[in-house]
């Protein structure tokens, strides 16, 4: 069997596979999940019964995925250690690192593209939107349980694997150098847009003005929480793990709760294209609200008031981000047709003007 690399050689994949630490088999991956930066397989072997899975890490977003690997296995074994504390089951809880056969995290092939290796967590799915206000508040737990689990990791020891990364008035200014460089002429196309974004430009530093004078405490935070990071317990439906940590660095509890409303609480996909099917959803809100809250231990008044900004911000912040990515021509998401980081920004801008349609309900939704 054969894959493509980054420069799009192709190449075997049981080599690559082999050269991690797991038994002998006749192993085959395929493409797995849904992500838009690292590309994901499952890896399976007919006689086998445990599965893997196989991920190529994008070294033009991680420039450091070494980095990444060693926060991931810092975070992963306090984790371990939390949740066998609380009796439960380590495997399925939290992401297992499967080193390379040299015995580091990471394999890097010839070609120069890094790989690593985690068990999979079978018999979970995940989901891109909640298929119920119960089933998106054990999200909200999940996510909630992760943040309390490494309450007490020790920040420093993390490396910030994308420096900025929610950083959102070094975003807008980002997209204003895309629109004045306009390398495609596509700036015509998205004027309004850019003005909407420009409008909000006064209150993109309310969170890290925060965070700068000290108001809003710096935690341990996820920062990508997309409900699809969270994979749910087939039989149980309960919501067993957060994947996809890459991004875990010292953050603001607002990034995590806002980030998860962006993706969870919208009535309609990421790249919605009618504007009509996009809304937030206020039952939605409180159910997730109500699950992160009440796993996530201590907040204190200051950041309690931050989360509905955090969902205002990611949203945002995500709108602008694909919109400079669509300026400069899609280099940074993997896109799936023409215009597609430019449907996704359309959505998101819209989310956000329903967001603040409905802000009064919004901060409501909190004081419960
Ligand atoms: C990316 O990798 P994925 O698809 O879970 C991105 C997030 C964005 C998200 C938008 C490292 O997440 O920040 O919010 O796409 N991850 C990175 O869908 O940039
Ligand atoms: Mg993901």
């Amino acid at each position: 069997m054969k894959m493509e690399t980054a420069n799009g050689a192709q190449m075997e994949f049981l080599p690559l596979i082999q050269a991690f630490d797991i038994p002998e088999g006749s192993w085959k991956a395929e493409a797995f999940g849904n992500g838009h930066i690292n590309r994901t397989y499952r890896v399976t072997a007919p006689e086998r019964q445990e599965e893997y899975i196989l991920q190529w890490i994008n070294q033009h977003v991680f420039h450091y995925p070494d980095q990444v690997q060693e926060n991931i296995l810092a975070v992963t074994s306090h984790l371990r250690e939390k949740i066998l504390a609380e009796g439960g089951d380590p495997n399925r809880e939290t992401l297992r690192v499967i080193p390379a056969r040299d015995g580091r995290s990471w394999v890097r092939t010839a070609e120069g593209d890094w790989w690593r290796m985690f068990l999979n967590v079978e018999r979970t799915f995940s989901m891109d939107l909640p298929d119920s206000p119960d089933r998106f508040r054990k999200c909200g737990e999940a996510f909630g349980r992760f943040q309390r689990r490494l309450g007490d990791f020790p920040v420093e020891k993390l490396h910030e694997t994308i420096p900025n990364f929610h950083n959102t008035p070094w975003r807008l200014e980002n997209l204003e150098k895309a629109a004045r460089e306009d390398a495609l002429g596509r700036l015509k196309e998205v004027r309004p847009e850019l003005d909407f974004c420009l409008k909000r430009a006064e209150w993109t530093g309310k969170l890290v003005s925060g965070l700068r004078e000290g108001t809003l405490p710096l935690r341990v935070t996820h920062n990508d929480t997309k409900l699809n990071n969270v994979l749910l317990d087939r039989e149980t439906g309960e919501a067993v793990c957060v994947v996809d940590l890459d991004t875990v660095m010292p953050g603001l509890m607002a990034y995590d709760y806002g980030e998860a409303i962006r993706t969870g609480a919208s009535t309609a996909p990421e790249d919605e294209t009618n504007p009509e099917k996009i809304q937030i959803s206020l039952p939605l809100v409180q159910a997730y609200t109500r699950g992160f809250l009440a796993e996530l231990g201590a907040i204190t008044p200051e950041e309690r008031l931050s989360l509905p900004w955090g969902a205002r911000m990611m949203t945002l912040e995500n709108g602008m981000r694909f919109l400079t990515d669509y300026l400069e021509g899609d280099h940074y998401f993997a896109i799936h047709r023409p215009r597609h980081n430019l449907d996704r920004a359309r959505a998101q801008l819209t989310l956000l003007s329903r967001m603040e349609e409905k802000w009064d309900e919004l901060l409501a939704a909190l004081e419960e």
